[in-house]
């Protein structure tokens, strides 16, 4: 909407290009059949976590039910959770990528 008002009426309140942008969580969610090194590898490959913090997130996902991987801008988390789904399928596991905004 700040399209319509001009230039030199906007301040930082109205110009939506100076707002933060939205942030989304993107979880992993647990379930009782992709391998614990699979999960791990995924996170590794994809949110660029080291082995060690891999594998406490992926604990927390199989004990909790669903942890926070990553956050992100719409854009890149919506990026994360087809790539991650996508990869997933490819090897014949049900893990499932979600997104939650902030
Ligand atoms: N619950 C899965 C198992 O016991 C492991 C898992 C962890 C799956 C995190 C999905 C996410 N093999």
């Amino acid at each position: 909407f700040s399209d319509s008002i001009p230039e030199h009426h906007l301040d930082e309140t109205t110009d939506l290009k100076l707002q933060p942008p939205r942030m989304y969580q993107v979880m992993l969610n647990n379930d009782d059949f992709t391998p614990m090194d699979f999960v791990i590898e995924v996170l590794v490959r994809f949110f660029r976590l080291d082995q060690e913090a891999a594998t406490e997130v992926m604990l927390q996902v199989h004990h909790r039910g669903k942890a926070v991987c990553g956050v992100y801008s719409a854009e890149i988390a919506e990026t994360k959770v087809v790539q991650v789904n996508q990869y997933a399928r490819e090897h014949q596991h049900p893990l499932l990528c979600t997104m939650e905004q902030v």
